[in-house]
């Protein structure tokens, strides 16, 4: 799969052109200064709006099947919300995946904890983390969120939870990251590896037909990681953040980088002032470049603007994202991978 992402990368600016959605964030960022509007206090949204668009976008390759499970659940009935959970379920149910959900690689102990949370335009959220045996934690996350009166739930209570609501305790360490796994221990040698499998995530931002926003997030979080780490993904604010007047922002790569920044919360509160999605994901990265050493440190954002606009933004050359986009029920989807990379 890293391979296949790598070809993936060399053509993937020429597919997103070839669609022409590369044009929508081709506008150059300057400086802060340049986009912040301090009037801007009433939540306004100061560009074209595309009502009735639904749009869709999530991390990495694995977007591309994420974004048409969620457009299914659309049409199935669905609302923003309901896009994002089956989108991440299907990514989560991927044994063959070295990362999220079952097959995800483990924690240096041999036990694969899993992270996620969800979250909807109303600003209501939900979220577990270091959950183990529970092969769908966004489904979780979305029970915290609409079924107790709390955002996050953690380990053993998270697991109590999720048998109590009928979810079977299901193992997650497949034969094929066990053995991953072992040949690690021959050195042990614990260095997150970036754009590389054992360094993925999911983040999923979906705006429906109706103009309802919600985003997801959804992690097995760094492979060989010390056994109790969490990291952004579960994080409100870090891993992803939603206002519905504003749009939505959610993180991939080394999480204690986007938590050291509240990364997603700041997107969201930059476009708030009037940045574009690409701008402000542009700036959130440029906050971490400004505060801590990048050599062996990735990090991209992805964010959806309330009006339709997608911005992404990553450290470091290698980072993709998926988006769907559909204008009406009727109309044709027009799909993309688009390769975020400034490098
Ligand atoms: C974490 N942010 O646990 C996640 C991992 C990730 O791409 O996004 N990898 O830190």
């Amino acid at each position: 799969m890293a391979s296949n992402r790598r070809a993936f990368l060399r053509n993937s600016a020429a597919v997103a052109s070839t669609l022409g959605i590369g044009a929508l964030w081709s506008k150059a960022w300057s400086s802060p200064s340049s986009y912040l509007n301090p009037l801007n206090q009433n939540n306004e949204n100061p560009r074209p709006s595309k009502p009735g668009t639904a749009v869709m976008t999530s991390t990495w390759n694995h977007g591309m099947l994420a974004n048409d499970a969620g457009f299914a659940a659309l049409d199935a009935g669905g609302n923003a919300l309901d896009m994002i959970e089956a989108g991440a379920r299907l990514v989560e149910a991927d044994a063959d995946g070295l990362s999220v959900g079952i097959g995800g690689l483990p924690d240096r102990d041999g036990h694969v904890t899993l992270d996620a949370c969800i979250m909807d335009d109303k600003g209501d959220a939900g979220s577990v983390c270091f959950v183990q045996n529970v092969v769908h934690p966004i489904s979780l996350a979305r029970k915290v969120m609409e079924d107790t009166p709390h955002v996050m739930l953690a380990g053993a209570g998270a697991e109590q939870f999720a048998r109590e609501l009928g979810m079977p305790p299901t193992p997650l360490l497949t034969e094929k990251a066990r053995i991953a796994w072992e040949r690690w221990r021959e050195t042990s040698d614990y260095k997150p590896v970036i754009n590389i499998e054992n360094h993925d995530t999911i983040g999923l931002l979906a705006l429906d037909h109706d103009g309802r926003l919600a985003g997801g997030c959804t992690t097995s979080g760094l492979a060989y990681k010390m056994h109790g780490r969490v990291g952004d993904s579960p994080i409100i604010g870090a891993g992803l953040y939603v206002d519905g007047s504003v749009g939505g922002a959610t993180a991939t790569g080394l999480g204690e980088a986007v938590m050291r920044t509240v990364g997603s919360f700041l997107v969201v509160e930059l476009m708030r002032q009037g940045a574009s999605p690409q701008e402000a994901c542009i700036e959130a990265v440029q906050r971490i470049i400004r505060s801590m050493p990048i050599d062996d440190l990735q990090v991209g954002y992805l964010a959806l603007g309330r009006d339709g606009q997608v911005g992404g933004h990553a450290i470091h050359g290698g980072f993709n994202y998926a988006l769907h986009e559909r204008s009406n029920t009727n109309a044709p989807m027009k799909t993309a991978l688009i390769d975020a990379s400034h490098g």
